[in-house]
């Protein structure tokens, strides 16, 4: 049986197969089949592939030298389904990004610095390009460190994302509806695209705290509620039918109760997320600071980034923002080697 060069990683808070595109098919449909059979999709436990049984952690990232000299790697992200025999490229991910770099490194796509390595990643599912800068003592990535992220136990060595020019990354604009607040069936939502299409609504309109653990927010009913409100604000945001789709995500913001500028619930597209995503948090941050935006009310911050309270802890946004434009929006994250070697699909 024939296997397939792979390395696992943890990236941020999700964790992924990562592959040279050049180890894959080059025919989206065999591809994605290939995959499919390396994760164990479809089934709700992945018992027989790599996958973990959660959205966060049936992802996969395909990496190749860039073509284009202002970029040094391209990066595909794909959404693979749990239960579902589905494959998506209509998102990308941040957290799996984190890991980009790195593993350019260690495929000796990009070479090392003998301090720090920065490697600018373009994000094909948007067009968008990342700056990933991360430790590479000697010239070798080296994991180890003492930056430690919510929803991660222990500490390992910081990366660092730097985001451009992510506005309007799937929906060609930063406010896809033209407003910044709109209504839907009676709830009032703003409906951002700052490198993740998101709809933010608030936690109480749904009749929940917004401070909820994960399990309690597992429920049919709110899943549907979710779903409902999702797919009419898909049609607003210009996205179609997003029936089925990975986007837009929804957010519920509730006061910041524990130290930080805002409580977020985020639910991918309907399950509920375990912390938040990256862009997505990037793009939940550039909504809520907007004037009249839904959440902008229940904002406290001070100076320096803006932290918003997840399910198992927070996420710190950095966003540059002239009033009009964002400029800038940077996150740390850390990520890890968990092996690497060859991944046998099943036949
Ligand atoms: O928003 C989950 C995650 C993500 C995506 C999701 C992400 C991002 O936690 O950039 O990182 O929204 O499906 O990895």
């Amino acid at each position: 049986m024939t296997g397939v060069r792979c390395m696992l990683m943890r990236g941020g808070t999700s964790k992924g197969a990562y592959f040279l595109a050049g180890d894959l098919p080059a025919d989206p449909a065999a591809r994605d089949d290939l995959l499919l059979r390396i994760m164990g999709t479809p089934d709700p436990r992945q018992i027989d592939g790599l996958g973990g049984a959660q959205p966060v952690t049936s992802k996969v990232a395909i990496v190749s030298a860039a073509e284009d000299p202002g970029h040094d790697v391209d990066y595909l992200f794909l959404q693979l389904g749990v239960e579902e025999a589905t494959v998506s490229d209509r998102q990308t991910c941040g957290n799996l990004l984190a890991g980009v770099g790195q593993f350019a490194v260690e495929r000796g796509l990009v070479p090392a610095g003998d301090e720090r390595t920065t490697v600018r990643v373009r994000l094909l599912n948007t067009g968008t390009i990342a700056v990933s800068t991360f430790a590479t003592p000697g010239g070798e990535v080296d994991y180890r460190g003492d930056t430690a992220i919510s929803g991660v136990p222990g500490t390992a060595a910081p990366v660092e994302l730097d985001f451009t020019e992510t506005e309007g990354s799937v929906c060609g604009s930063l406010l896809p509806t033209g407003h910044v607040r709109d209504d839907i069936g009676g709830i009032a939502v703003s409906c951002v695209d700052n490198g993740m299409p998101v709809v933010v609504a608030r936690a109480e309109d749904f009749g929940i705290t917004g401070y909820e653990p994960v399990e309690e927010l597992a429920g049919t009913e709110l899943a549907q509620r979710i779903d409902a409100l999702r797919v009419e604000a898909g049609k607003l945001m210009g996205l179609g039918d997003v029936r089925g789709s990975s986007v837009p995500k929804t957010t519920l913001v509730a006061a910041p109760r524990d130290g930080g500028a805002l409580c977020t619930r985020t639910f991918i597209p309907v399950k509920p997320h375990p912390s938040i995503g990256v862009l997505g948090g990037v793009s939940v941050v550039t909504a809520v600071l907007l004037d009249g935006a839904v959440g902008h009310e229940l904002l406290e911050t001070g100076a320096g980034p803006v932290e918003i309270e997840h399910p198992s802890g927070k996420l710190a946004v950095a966003i540059e923002f002239d009033g009009s434009r964002v400029r800038r929006s940077t996150v740390i994250r850390t990520a890890r080697k968990l092996f690497d070697g060859t991944v046998f699909p099943r036949y």
